[in-house]
């Protein structure tokens, strides 16, 4: 049987610039996979006998970028899960990953011949909008990072690690940008023309 190389699409942009809510939207409409690497360490905080629950849990309240390690054994597990169980499910959206040098590094390590990067999903928004969607919903969401402290460290940490990798991306001609600043239905549209034209 013919085995596909995963087909990957990484979704980047700022703390609350609407990539999960995005993704989520695309996975209706196309066939592709969701894989937040946000939500797969959440989830390994929480996992009985995980090494990493404390590590995890203190980068995340400071908005700091777990080592790459961590993250791409998270990514690389659920990207063979999701092949294993269905092997038509070859695309995946890899939503607020590689965040820095080091998780790029590690990316390159460990997937470099196994997987495509088509493009990244850029999802541009102001400091000021994602700020004020994340202490929103941070009303009611229990993420221990949706405080203005953390805020201010995610933002940090978003411009001087995160931007320079778009940037990276945006010279080699990979970068497809969507203004985030609009309603969920606006960005979406967007998003749906790039999806239709990319294929
Ligand atoms: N909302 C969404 N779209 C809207 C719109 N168009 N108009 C109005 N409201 C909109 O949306 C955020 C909120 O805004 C929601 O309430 C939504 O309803 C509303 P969401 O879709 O959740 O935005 P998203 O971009 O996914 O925001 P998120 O908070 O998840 O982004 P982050 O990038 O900050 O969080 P993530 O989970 O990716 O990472 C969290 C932390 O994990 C990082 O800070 C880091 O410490 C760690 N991490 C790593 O170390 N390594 C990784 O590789 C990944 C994460
Ligand atoms: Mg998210």
């Amino acid at each position: 049987r013919v085995v596909m190389k995963p087909q990957v699409v990484f979704v980047l942009g700022g703390p609350g610039a609407g990539k999960g809510t995005q993704c989520a939207k695309i996975v209706e409409n196309y066939g592709y996979t969701h894989l937040s690497a946000g939500d797969l360490l959440r989830a390994e905080r929480c996992r009985e006998g995980s090494e990493y629950g404390q590590l995890i849990d203190s980068f995340i309240k400071e908005g700091k970028i777990v080592p790459v390690e961590i993250t791409i054994s998270l990514l690389k597990n659920a990207m063979e899960e999701t092949m294993q169980n269905d092997q038509e499910k070859f695309r995946f959206l890899i939503d607020g990953f590689p965040r820095n040098q080091d998780n790029l590094q590690g990316w390159t390590n460990v997937m470099e011949g196994k997987a495509d990067v088509k493009f990244v999903l850029f999802f541009d928004c102001s400091n000021q909008v994602c700020v004020d969607r994340c202490l929103e919903r941070g009303k009611s969401s229990g993420r221990t990072d949706d405080n203005r402290e953390s805020l201010e460290k995610r933002i940090q940490t978003y411009l001087q690690s995160t931007r320079p990798i778009i940037e990276q991306y945006q010279q080699q001609g990979k970068v497809r940008t969507v203004d985030a600043s609009r309603s969920v239905e606006e960005v979406f549209a967007d998003v749906k023309r790039l999806l239709d034209k990319e294929g």
